[in-house]
């Protein structure tokens, strides 16, 4: 074909899909007289990874987040989520079509203007160089509850800490915890008189990863947990709520007032002391290689920026925070075959980054095919029902309409109990009394995902279970908690009968949730290379460190692994960085 008639075509072929397209916002608001110039150029904020400025332009006509979510009826106000205070163009592009992030998760019908309904993806690397080099002492790869405390603690010791996280948003996997910080030895503890040890959740730990974790580690995970509950506190946190989570001898989830999800409370908490320090925190902006220098060490990283294009950051130190693979569903069927297919309760960015850029760096992993299994995610959803629901007094029952199994077993035994039910999932019953208890259940009704009926007998017909069955199994789960003993599966803690209407349910199955594998670190955050040294000037905390879970990670244990390993790294790289000559 004639190559101008070809290139005639070609056009027309874009100018179609152009048309085909959702209208980007910028044509929306060319339509009402809104010009280029009234967000960009002259005279305004250049546009930089953190996208403030565009995002400043939004909010001078439109109002902040909280103004936007105001006099919205529905609760699933995409304006007021659980994600917090988090940029407009994240979901709302100019240029492009609009994606909702809330969509990388959830399964809404969501509309926006100048969108399509079609989930939220990372945009592509530009191409561009920028040879201007930035320097700091520290360098936190990750935003969540490890990289934010980290950073906190290390700009707190004196060193220019800068913060790279490769979303849009800050939070991590964090963002999504629920259930709560495992702690012994706290003061919110003694007040409601639970007596626990620092022995007792060591045992516990190490018992529930079958005896594969580092006990040193452990030691360090369990003896620096109060502290950690302290330190937090301290930033403004709210953790008086305690309560049980599966594997754990006495009640040591340490929550907000009420039984609110711990994890937006702490990454709120997080991100409002990072600013306040003014930490330099950027989003957007993907580590895509550590550098190193001639001694070996770790001397920095390459970034990729979503505007400013690839650039060096030169630091003494470099902590990776960046999270687990849970979210990559290649790298968890390639260690666990059995898992593909399986949804995951993570947020789109756990995908196991920084486990690359650690390996290439020299770094040693271990314990890769631990991952493990949640038992309660939404049925067809990648909602996870927090343990603390069980743990605050719910039981699982089959299709038969029975229990099968200690409901607050270590998540690998309920796991694979609730596998090998008819249908591979069951329903979590649970009645008004469970629901007052905890405040986080609020969302679940939200999301719609719950049934509910006045009886036993009513909840069974809404879920298609035998009636005269499940009457029988709740009367049988009262008695044993009226004697305190419950001869059937010797469940621990049998905290209430489930006798106060309404009867809810939700049914639920196992989903990927936590990989327990990850770069091997020393008990002060070191990343140890193959011949098990450590790698100078390279620190590590968070689900991206292997060693501290074993084979299976007890419910409560992440965050409180985040605070203390993160506490720990900041002060060990601040430390280290104090003790480097400027970089060249
Ligand atoms: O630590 C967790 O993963 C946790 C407590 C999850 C949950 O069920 O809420």
């Amino acid at each position: 074909m004639h190559r101008e008639i070809r290139k005639f075509l070609a056009g027309m072929a874009v100018a179609a899909a152009a048309l085909a397209a959702p209208a980007p916002l910028a044509r929306l608001h060319a339509d009402k007289g809104v010009a280029c110039a009234d967000c960009h150029g002259k005279g305004k904020a250049r546009v930089d990874d953190n996208e403030q400025a565009p995002n400043l332009a939004c909010v001078r006509c439109h109002g902040d987040l909280k103004a936007m979510a105001k006099g919205a009826a529905d609760p699933l106000n995409p304006h007021a989520s659980h994600l917090g205070a988090t940029s407009c163009t994240i979901c709302h592009r100019g240029h492009e079509a609009s994606r909702s992030y809330c969509l990388s998760c959830h399964d809404f019908d969501m509309k926006m203007p100048g969108g399509t309904d079609a989930a939220w993806k990372p945009r592509p690397d530009p191409a561009r160089r920028d040879r201007r080099v930035d320097r700091a002492d520290v360098v936190v790869v990750g935003s969540g509850a490890a990289g934010m405390v980290a950073a906190i603690t290390a700009h707190d010791a004196g060193a220019r800490v800068i913060v790279l996280e490769k979303q849009p948003l800050t939070g991590g996997n964090s963002m999504l915890a629920e259930g709560g910080m495992n702690a012994a030895g706290t003061k919110a503890q003694a007040r409601k008189g639970i007596k626990d040890s620092v022995e007792l959740m060591r045992e516990d730990t190490l018992k529930g990863g079958k005896f594969l974790a580092e006990p040193a580690l452990v030691e360090i995970l369990a003896r620096g947990s109060a502290a950690s509950v302290d330190y937090m506190e301290g930033l403004g946190a709210d953790l008086s709520d305690v309560g049980r989570l599966g594997g754990a001898s006495v009640s040591r989830a340490h929550r907000p007032t009420g039984g609110l999800p711990v994890g937006a409370h702490l990454v709120d908490v997080l991100r409002r002391n990072a600013a306040s320090r003014k930490l330099d925190v950027r989003v957007n902006s993907r580590v895509v290689k550590l550098l190193e220098g001639r001694d070996g060490a770790v001397t920095g990283v390459e970034v990729c920026g979503l505007h400013r294009g690839t650039y060096r950051i030169l630091a003494k130190s470099v902590v990776m925070a960046s999270g687990g693979f849970s979210a990559n569903p290649a790298r968890v069927a390639r260690y666990q075959p059995s898992l593909e297919g399986m949804a995951s309760s993570n947020q789109p960015g756990a995908t196991g980054d920084g486990l690359d850029l650690g390996e290439a760096r020299g770094g040693k992993l271990r314990d890769l095919e631990q991952i493990q299994i949640h038992p309660s995610v939404a049925k067809g959803s990648r909602i996870l029902i927090t343990e603390a629901v069980r743990g605050n007094g719910a039981i699982l029952v089959n299709r038969q309409g029975e229990r099968f199994f200690n409901e607050i077993g270590t998540r690998d035994a309920v796991s694979q109990a609730i596998l090998h039910q008819e249908g591979k999932s069951a329903f979590l019953l649970f009645d008004e009394g469970v629901r007052q208890s905890l405040k986080q259940i609020d969302g679940y009704f939200h999301l719609k995902l719950v049934k509910e009926g006045a009886t036993p007998e009513d909840l069974a017909r809404v879920l298609g279970l035998p009636g005269a069955a499940l009457r029988a199994t709740l009367d049988a789960y009262n008695a044993a908690v009226d004697a305190k003993l419950d001869p059937l599966f010797k469940r621990p803690d049998l905290p209430r009968a489930l006798r106060t209407p309404k009867f809810y349910a939700i049914e639920v199955n196992p989903g990927i949730h936590y990989t327990m594998g990850g770069l091997a670190v020393d008990t002060a955050t070191r990343v140890l290379a193959k011949d098990g040294k450590a790698i100078p000037g390279f620190f590590a905390a968070g689900e991206v460190t292997g060693g501290v879970h074993g084979a299976n990670r007890l419910g409560g244990n992440s965050i409180s692994q985040t605070i203390t390993f993160g506490r720990i790294a900041g002060e060990t790289a601040a430390g280290f960085a104090k003790r480097q000559p400027e970089r060249k």
